[in-house]
């Protein structure tokens, strides 16, 4: 095979020799969710030809609008994933419990946690939106996944990653070694290395955060807020152009890639935080952790809060480490 193309199946191959004990099941969970996400790429394309676009009138479990497409792609992630054998059980943002494994289909030795399709509102104005997905080891000892199971510290991940639909798709994952990024190349229908070994460039380039929501937030939160505008007189900085596509997976993309911060803090409206600890918060802060970054909850990381329930909240911010730590700093100082 020329050395050039590396398919998203061989990286894994490789990733998996420097474990001798692993077995293929983890290579073939990763492969499964590429191809989930190859469906929900060709679909997100052809909606506005087939009236996938839009919504489907009801509110899911958080009660939001679910989109037609929230549908879809949750459908799909659930089904390539629940005859296989490789898991024990899934959870997702649109379900409110656990998703077991079907009867009669054997359980496996991990558990897949996921958001379908984050910042669906993007849908009907073709902007970009993504799946996000973390996967972790069974702490059961066999038989059907539990609540448990599903919720561990986002320390204890297995492999993080998440599928990006916008110009491109793109899928970025990492299993601890190393943040790797491939694009999809719809000729072939395979997701091609094209960012190996990301890292979160030193020079922060981008902040990014919904300023109609300020006069909700805290003392600290705000002053943080200004610094990073550089209007902040006793410790001026060379304020950060500012980009906010309210879709998660699409402002953590461009801060990995391009260095800087996205953060959505707890405000009067949304006191524990509006973004999702176990499939939102969990998987892109183990990225950024891998890429040289850093998330917390605006007092410590992300990775090693104890989850309690399966669609808990958290604030988040998340990126360029210096900058993450400017904001906890403020935060104990004012708040
Ligand atoms: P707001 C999308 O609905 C989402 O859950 C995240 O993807 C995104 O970062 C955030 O909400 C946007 O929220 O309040 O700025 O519209």
């Amino acid at each position: 095979m020329d050395e050039q193309i590396v398919t998203i199946e061989r990286h894994i191959v490789e990733q998996e020799r420097e474990y001798p004990k692993a077995t293929g099941v983890f290579s073939n969970l990763l492969y499964d969710i590429a191809l989930a996400g190859k469906i929900i790429a060709r679909e997100m394309t052809r909606a506005g030809l087939v009236g996938s676009l839009g919504s489907t009138g009801k509110i899911n479990v958080q009660h939001e609008e679910q989109m037609k497409l929230d549908v879809f792609a949750n459908q799909t992630i659930i089904r390539m994933n629940s005859f296989t054998g490789r898991l024990a059980a899934m959870a997702s943002e649109e379900r409110e419990d656990v998703i077991d494994i079907p009867r009669g289909y054997g359980t496996g030795r991990y558990v897949l946690v996921f958001d379908p399709l984050d910042g669906s509102s993007n849908i009907d104005i073709n902007a970009t939106v993504g799946t996000i997905f973390g996967v972790y080891r069974r702490r059961s000892e066999e038989g059907a996944g539990t609540l448990a199971d599903c919720l561990q510290k986002g320390r204890d991940t297995a492999a993080a990653g998440y599928i990006i639909y916008g110009s491109s798709t793109m899928m970025v994952y990492t299993t601890g070694n190393g943040v790797h990024g491939f694009t999809l190349d719809p000729s072939v229908g395979e997701f091609l290395l094209s960012h190996p070994n990301l890292r979160i460039p030193d020079e922060p380039r981008y902040s990014s955060v919904n300023h109609a929501y300020e006069k909700f937030r805290s003392e600290g939160i705000r002053r943080f807020g200004r610094w990073l505008r550089g209007m902040d007189e006793a410790d001026p900085q060379k304020p950060l152009s500012e980009r906010y596509f309210g879709a998660l997976v699409a402002d953590f993309h461009r801060t990995l890639l391009k260095g800087g911060i996205f953060y959505y803090p707890a405000d009067s409206r949304y006191p524990q935080g509006k973004l999702r600890l176990i499939y939102e918060a969990n998987p892109l802060a183990f990225i950024a952790e891998k890429a040289g970054g850093y998330a917390s909850n605006g007092r410590s990381n992300i990775l090693d809060i104890a989850p309690r329930a399966l669609h808990q909240r958290t604030p988040l911010f998340i990126g360029d480490r210096s900058l993450v730590e400017k904001a906890e700093e403020f935060i104990a100082e004012y708040d």
